[in-house]
């Protein structure tokens, strides 16, 4: 911007009384007085004249060009704020100070605060004229952040770790000023065993922010943090029709067909090394199965789960195929829920107390049963004295049903029908895979004919110690307590 300086009251001539003219001349509508405005008259050598009585004088004076200034403020204004030509002038504006020389000046970007600032450079030249020049500067750079190589940290004797920034931060610089700095996570305890991603976010004080993570890992060095339990069930679908010699154990058909998967069904895809499966005899594994720690004061609440391999004399291992199970959790008072793809859930209606020491918690025995809820197991076709899961969930719901609203029978039907195999539809047509419809979980899926799974269903509703009118409609309904 050019700030022209305007020259009020001409005067000079005499006598007095008369007119001045020229470029530039102007006045100021009283016929009186007069003023120069050297904006008007271009920069030289102008003359001015000045009438009187008819008479008139002349005089020259010299307009000066006004100085040429620029402000082109640097990206990064709050490392080397400069910009304005010609060197020399005042900087002004949202947080710029002298630095109490006049000559040299600073941008503190604290003061300024976040978002666009106008910065003015005005410059006076030697002849006293001046300019100003502006320019709109906003710090969008970025924090520079580092954080500490992965690291390992120790549960407590309360089974507790905690961390604090500094125990993440290499450095973080910013170009304006670091504002905040803050972790995503900085206490710890059982659930935490292993590798957690820590993620470090800083703040400038304009807002800007810059992440960097690192790995903590978590260790348990006095193992206050591991839960052991040695659950033990019945899967009705494989006690169904035992080995001859072999009542109390379950078939273990799905390994000995050679289609039981190394991969578990449920959904932590937990493996197992396939040599797992050429442990024959009671311990030989059945099928996967699903474990479940629930709050001790609100049974819905699933603190951990995984899953785990049944054997064939009904002990629940890990996918070893001969371990208790582990969990990383606190000792304390759980309930433990057991879940299988095509079986009623079960839960233990009281809750059990858990340490690292191995606790047996077994579901069989029809003399002592430990499930929450009513008829939450049966023994139908079960050997002496032991309930069992309820076998015939084919269509995974939470209820067992041979007919009606939602019955489980038409998925089986659906299989049979529309598998690769089966040219000709025929109903009667047997699937030999790893099945959820595979009731009785012999290996084969069949709707109707000489093996079919339909009819264990038609059984188990049928017996269901409610249904006392015998209807083929009943729902058999999983007793856990979120159902
Ligand atoms: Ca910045
Ligand atoms: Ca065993
Ligand atoms: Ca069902
Ligand atoms: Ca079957």
């Amino acid at each position: 911007m050019h700030r022209p300086r305007v020259q009020n009251n001409l005067n000079g001539g005499f006598p007095i009384g008369g007119v001045y003219s020229g470029t530039g001349v102007t006045d100021n509508a009283d016929g009186m007085t007069y003023n120069f405005d050297p904006s008007i008259a271009s920069a030289g050598i102008t003359t001015i004249t000045y009438t009187q009585n008819g008479n008139s004088t002349t005089d020259n004076v010299e307009v000066f060009a006004l100085p040429i200034v620029t402000l082109t403020l640097p990206s990064n204004l709050c490392a080397e704020g400069n910009g304005g030509l010609p060197i020399g002038g005042v900087y002004s504006g949202p947080g710029v100070t002298d630095d109490g020389n006049g000559t040299t000046f600073s941008f503190d970007a604290n003061t300024a605060g976040s978002g666009m600032h106008t910065i003015t450079y005005s410059f006076t030249d030697t002849n006293g004229c001046t300019s100003e020049a502006t320019d709109v500067y906003e710090d969008t750079e970025k924090p520079v952040v580092t954080c500490v190589a992965p690291f390992t940290i120790q549960l407590d004797a309360m089974s507790n770790a905690s961390i604090t920034v500094n125990d993440v931060l290499v450095s973080a610089t910013d170009n304006c000023g670091v504002e905040t700095m803050s972790i995503d996570i900085d206490t710890f305890d059982c659930s935490h065993i292993g590798d957690n991603t820590i993620t470090l976010t800083v703040t400038d004080i304009s807002g800007n922010q810059e992440t960097c993570t690192t790995i903590l890992t978590v260790e348990d060095p006095l193992q206050n943090c591991s839960i052991r339990i040695n659950p033990k069930i019945y899967l009705q679908g494989a006690a169904l029709n035992p080995n001859t010699g072999e009542e109390m154990l379950m078939r273990d058909d799905l390994r000995v067909a050679g289609i039981l998967p190394t991969t578990s069904p449920y959904s932590d895809n937990a493996t197992c090394n396939a040599t797992v499966f050429n442990t024959t005899g009671t311990d030989a594994i059945v099928d996967w199965i699903w474990v479940e720690l629930r709050d001790a004061t609100d049974n819905t609440m699933i603190i951990d789960s995984k899953s785990a391999l049944l054997q064939r004399d009904g002990d629940i291992v890990a996918t070893d195929g001969i371990s208790s199970i582990e969990f990383n959790q606190t000792p304390d008072n759980y309930h433990i829920a057991i879940k299988h793809r095509n079986h009623m859930g079960i839960m233990t209606v009281n809750t059990v107390s858990l340490s690292a020491v191995t606790t047996s918690v077994d579901f069989t025995d029809a003399n002592n049963q430990i499930t929450y809820g009513t008829n939450a197991q049966t023994t139908s076709g079960m050997p002496t004295d032991t309930v069992a899961m309820w076998s015939g969930n084919a269509n995974n719901d939470t209820v067992v049903q041979y007919s009606g609203t939602t019955p489980d029978t038409p998925d089986i039907l659906s299989t049979v029908l529309n598998d690769a195999g089966n040219f000709l539809n025929f109903p009667t047509y047997a699937i030999s895979n790893y099945n959820v419809n595979d009731v009785n979980l012999d290996g084969n899926t069949q709707y109707s004919g000489t093996n079919p799974d339909t009819p264990f269903i038609l059984q188990n509703v049928l017996a269901h110690p409610g249904n006392f009118l015998n209807f083929s409609t009943y729902q058999i309904t999983e007793q856990l307590p979120e159902n």
